[in-house]
């Protein structure tokens, strides 16, 4: 694929984004776009922001647990990036009109003490370079028609990241079972999906492990001051104005916002 098709294709995204539209996917105009080139284009979307003077504050992984695989119909674990501009305050507020058709996660997310550099990173060696683990909801939001997608288009399109809020109290991960974590993502104080945190990959430190190898691969890493998420426990939820979200994390504390 050539520099100028990944820069229209990156362009075309990034308008959807700020014009708050839904998009044809990718890959009908495009058939070639495969994973390799998916993360190029991805990697000139992320160059443009930074051109917009937004900076990285951390990265994500997705489709992480059999519930958003099935959800979703991808079948392999993918990876985005994280900017200033889409941290939202703790039970703060999120504006249904600066988004397309919003949904929400609730996910684990590792603060880095330390730089990981794959290959061959364990998940024991994440746990030893994380500072803490705090209960995040991430909001995704694709560019994509009716939120359909492959696994290129989902790619090249950020992974769908839009907003994400963390909770407020940070949790030493020697401290807690980070595999037996159990969560309640609610609406509007009903119950609306619930499971264990070992729902994503076994355990949520073997996700970072995941993305720390897939970084190693392109000789980057994953550095220390960086906040990334582990990736959905269970499907995500579809938000709509006047919603109240809240996730409660067993041993984790809880995180929440309302649409407005
Ligand atoms: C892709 C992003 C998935 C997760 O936590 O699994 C994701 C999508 O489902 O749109 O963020
Ligand atoms: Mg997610």
């Amino acid at each position: 694929m050539q520099i100028a098709e990944k820069k229209t294709i990156a362009q075309y995204l990034l308008d959807a984004e700020r014009e708050r539209r839904e998009v044809v996917r990718v890959t009908v105009d495009y058939p070639e776009l495969n994973v390799e080139n998916a993360y190029a284009v991805q990697e000139e979307l992320v160059r443009m922001k930074c051109e917009e003077n937004l900076s990285i504050v951390g990265m994500k992984m997705g489709l992480t647990s059999r519930a958003k695989m099935e959800q979703m119909g991808v079948e392999e674990p993918i990876y985005g990036y994280l900017f200033n501009n889409m941290l939202l305050e703790n039970y703060g507020e999120l504006s249904f009109g600066t988004c397309i058709h919003p949904k929400v996660e609730a996910e684990i997310a590792f603060i880095l003490g330390k730089d990981i550099e794959g290959p061959g990173i364990t998940g024991a060696q994440v746990l030893a370079a994380t500072q803490y683990v705090v209960p995040a909801l991430e909001i995704i939001d694709s560019r994509y028609e009716n939120f359909r997608f492959t696994l290129p288009d989902v790619i090249a399109d950020n992974a769908s990241a839009s907003r994400v809020v963390f909770g407020n109290s940070l949790t030493r991960p020697d401290l807690i079972d980070l595999e037996l974590v159990g969560m309640i993502l609610s609406i509007n104080g009903k119950a609306r999906e619930m499971a264990a945190s070992a729902a994503v990959l076994g355990h949520p430190a073997h996700a970072i492990a995941a993305l720390a190898n897939m970084l190693g691969r392109k000789g980057e890493k994953l550095k220390a001051g960086q906040i990334i998420l582990a990736g959905a426990v269970t499907e995500a939820v579809r938000i709509d104005i006047g919603d109240i979200v809240q996730a409660k994390m067993d041993g984790l504390g809880d995180v929440g916002f309302t649409v407005v």
